[in-house]
C-alpha cells in the first residue's frame, strides 16, 4: 500500500482526458489499493485516477461515515440521469475551496469492478454527486469550471500564490 501525491489545481495535468482501462489486472488492483489509501488519508469520499496523475478511467468512492464500503468504478459511464440537486462541493485537488454546484439528483452508472466484471448501479444523494464529480475528473474537468470566470480566476491566483509560498518555505 502507498499514499500517492494528489495534483493540485491549476496543474494542467488535471485537464487530461483519461483513457479506458483495457485489462483489469493486478497492476490496476494495486492502483485501486493505493488510491483508496490516499483517499482515506486525505480524507475524502472519492478520488479519480487523474488526480494522482494516472490518466485511466478509474475512480474510487466511499461515502460511508465508517469508511468501510469502498466502491470501485472502472470505465464508468452514466447511462441515465434524472432530477437536479445543489451541493456545496469541495475537491482534494482544490484545497480550501467550497462552492455550490448543480448536478443530476440521480444517476445510473455502468462500470467494471476490480475483477473486471460489468455492473450497473443506481445512485442518489451524495453518492450520485460524487460519481458525477469523479467522472468529471476523468473527462479532465475540475468543479471550479462550473463557477464564474471571475470566481475561478480568483481561486486560480490564490492557489498559485499558496503553492509558491509553500515551495519558498520548503527551501
Ligand atoms: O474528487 C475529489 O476531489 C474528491 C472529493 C469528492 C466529492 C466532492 C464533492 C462532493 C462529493 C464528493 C472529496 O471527497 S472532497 C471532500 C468531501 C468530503 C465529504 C463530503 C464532500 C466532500
Ligand atoms: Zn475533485
Amino acid at each position: 500500500m502507498a499514499t500517492l501525491t494528489i495534483i493540485n489545481y491549476p496543474d494542467p495535468r488535471l485537464h487530461t482526458v483519461a483513457k479506458p482501462v483495457l485489462a483489469v489486472n493486478d497492476e490496476i488492483r494495486q492502483l485501486v489499493s493505493d488510491m483508496a489509501e490516499t483517499m482515506y488519508a486525505a480524507p475524502g469520499i472519492g478520488l479519480a485516477a487523474t488526480q494522482v496523475d494516472q490518466h485511466i478511467q478509474l475512480i474510487v468512492i466511499d461515502t460511508t461515515k465508517e469508511q468501510n464500503n469502498l466502491q470501485v468504478f472502472i470505465n464508468p459511464k452514466i447511462v441515465a440521469k434524472s432530477g437536479l440537486t445543489e451541493y456545496e462541493e469541495g475537491c482534494l485537488s482544490v484545497p480550501g475551496v467550497y462552492e455550490t454546484v448543480t448536478r443530476a439528483e440521480n444517476v445510473r452508472v455502468e462500470a467494471l469492478d476490480e475483477n473486471g466484471k460489468k455492473f450497473t448501479s443506481d445512485a442518489g444523494d451524495l453518492l450520485a454527486i460524487c460519481i458525477q464529480h469523479e467522472i468529471d475528473h476523468l473527462l479532465g474537468k475540475v468543479f471550479v469550471e462550473y463557477l464564474s470566470p471571475l470566481k475561478r480566476n480568483r481561486i486560480r491566483k490564490r492557489l498559485i500564490k499558496q503553492a509558491r509560498e509553500f515551495e519558498k518555505n520548503a527551501d
